[in-house]
């Protein structure tokens, strides 16, 4: 299996970390957007998007890295793995915090955060608002579960904490919302390799 990735990115962060929780094979290929790397031609022939993560797997070329997570777990993990079970509600719910997390999370951090990677550009009161009501949304659902869905780690997990550990140096308090610090806390103790795997995550290609 080989991964393309690029460094500090939350997305590819999330994949890495549920590649080493289930113990996979996976080379890594960074590419580097500065140099716009992403945007040459053998790349785009393989993820017309050229996003990363891009995943290629034999004959299979899957990008979202949520869908990664899903396809990973259906493809090398135990049937009825506790990481994402079979049961349909459960699945649901799952399901609905990987959404949550592209659509609304993420997505506000993204649109709140990328101005200040741009000189030129500055971010809004508005926008940083609507990144707070997201986090409180988060703080909701996890004072009602001791993780992001239920009483135990899932993949939603994984794809939550890559953004809260972005939103995380992007000059948002977090105390405001204890549970999500406390949840943090924990994912970061519980999820195999999260230090090491940042230093993956932000330097070249290699397996792990
Ligand atoms: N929703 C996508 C987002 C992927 C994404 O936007 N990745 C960024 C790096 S963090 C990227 O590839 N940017 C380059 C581009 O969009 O051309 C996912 O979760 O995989």
């Amino acid at each position: 299996m080989e991964l393309y990735i690029t460094p500090f990115s939350p997305p590819c962060w999330s994949v890495l970390l549920l590649g080493r929780q289930l113990n996979l094979k996976i080379n890594t290929k960074s590419l580097d957007l500065d140099k716009e790397e992403h945007l040459k031609e053998d790349f785009i022939k393989i993820n017309p998007e050229h996003t990363v993560p891009t995943l290629v797997d034999g004959d299979l070329i899957l990008s979202e890295s949520r869908a990664i997570l899903s396809y990973l777990m259906d493809a090398y993990a135990k049937e009825n793995h506790p990481l994402y079970p079979r049961a349909a509600k459960a699945r649901a719910l799952i399901q609905h915090r990987l959404n949550f997390d592209l659509g609304t999370l993420y997505s506000r951090f993204f649109v709140y955060c990328s101005p200040m990677w741009n000189d030129k550009a500055t971010s809004t009161e508005a926008q940083r608002d609507r990144l707070c009501e997201a986090l409180g949304f988060l703080e909701t659902y996890l004072s009602r579960s001791r993780y992001a869905v239920g009483d135990h780690l899932t993949i939603a997990d994984f794809s939550l904490v890559a953004s809260v550990s972005a939103i995380d140096v992007c000059y948002v308090k977090l105390e405001k919302y204890p549970k999500v610090v406390a949840w943090y806390e924990r994912c970061k103790k519980e999820l195999l390799g999260y230090r090491k795997l940042w230093l993956v995550n932000s330097r070249a290609s290699g397996s792990f």
